[in-house]
């Protein structure tokens, strides 16, 4: 995606950068003011609504340029609420949650990631946009984000959202093929491979829980290595599920391939056993470029979000 970034090589000198500096404020607040209207709309409602102190929030954050393989993972959040409200399957969750009652879904929609870039916008900026994102959803008492990635550099700023907003760290169960805890990966410090590095190093998780990991360096093995309960002791647990922790012959469509992985059941029997306050969640790396015709691995990531709203609404 070229975008603004392209009026370099233009030699676009002349061009004053305050005027693309106001610019990119401009969209950057209209993107927010979006979320924070849609996620006070919902506050509101479910407040009127009464009984529910948790409610799991879509937010979606179509971005894939974080990745070092393949970007396919920023076109997700649409196939994933398409499968999740797909007529092949009804509405209620395995322990019979009715995803239908907005206190146990609802959506805010998505951080416009790619309009933000093609406005020249870096990283840094695009990151704090996330958890901005992340905080205007939080604020809405009882939303609690649950994020549909992405690739999972996106879990950096989300963690980090939840963690100041919290006012404390929280612990993490993270399902994955891979640890992504490279201090830096191919000299990106927001790449995909490094947002664990991120969340620990800054402080926004006390414990770090890895499930399903079959692909690590010794690099990352050192890395790791710390754990009691998870979510005692610290504001509550975040998960962070990654589609390739699960064996390639049940979601095909991710971008690292990794032979070896956890059962669907396996996932859920980690989900429906876990006994903690779940705070927020998210699901990175579903491909949909990689995925089968049929979608399959759509209809998996989106019953990874229904489950995953089930655990947190309360
Ligand atoms: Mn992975």
């Amino acid at each position: 995606m070229r975008g603004i970034h392209y009026l370099s090589k233009l030699k676009a000198a002349n061009i004053p950068p305050e005027l693309l500096e106001k610019g990119q404020n401009r969209v950057i607040d209209a993107s927010l003011t979006l979320i924070r209207e849609r996620a006070k709309l919902k506050g509101e409602l479910l407040r009127a609504l009464g009984g529910v102190k948790a409610s799991p929030t879509l937010l979606g954050v179509p971005l894939g340029h974080n990745s070092s393989f393949l970007q396919g993972p920023a076109f997700a959040p649409p196939r994933i609420r398409e499968a999740i409200w797909c007529g092949s399957t009804n509405s209620s969750t395995e322990e019979g949650k009715e995803l239908n009652d907005p206190r146990v879904l609802t959506d805010v929609g998505d951080v416009p990631v790619q309009e933000i870039r093609d406005c020249g916008v870096d990283d840094d900026r695009l990151m704090s946009v996330v958890s901005e994102s992340v905080k205007l959803v939080m604020e809405e008492d009882p939303l609690r984000p649950l994020v549909l990635g992405g690739d999972h550099s996106i879990s950096f700023p989300v963690v980090r959202a939840v963690s100041e907003k919290l006012g404390g760290p929280v612990d993490i169960l993270h399902l994955d093929a891979h640890p992504d805890i490279y201090h830096c990966f191919e000299g990106n410090k927001y790449s995909h491979a490094s947002s664990f590095a991120r969340i620990m190093e800054g402080g926004y998780a006390r414990r770090l829980l890895q499930v399903g990991i079959r692909s690590i360096t010794k690099e990352g093995r050192e890395q790791g290595k710390r754990f009691g309960k998870l979510g005692e002791g610290v504001k509550g647990v975040y998960i962070s599920i990654d589609v390739d922790c699960l064996d390639p012959a049940f979601a095909p469509g991710v971008s690292h391939i990794e032979p070896g992985g956890l059962s669907f059941r396996d996932v859920l029997n980690n989900l429906h056993n876990l006994q903690a306050d779940v705070v927020a969640a998210d699901v990175v790396e579903f491909n949909p470029q990689r995925d089968t015709v049929d979608g399959m691995t759509g209809m998996v990531a989106a019953k990874l979000v229904r489950e995953l709203a089930a655990k947190i609404s309360k």
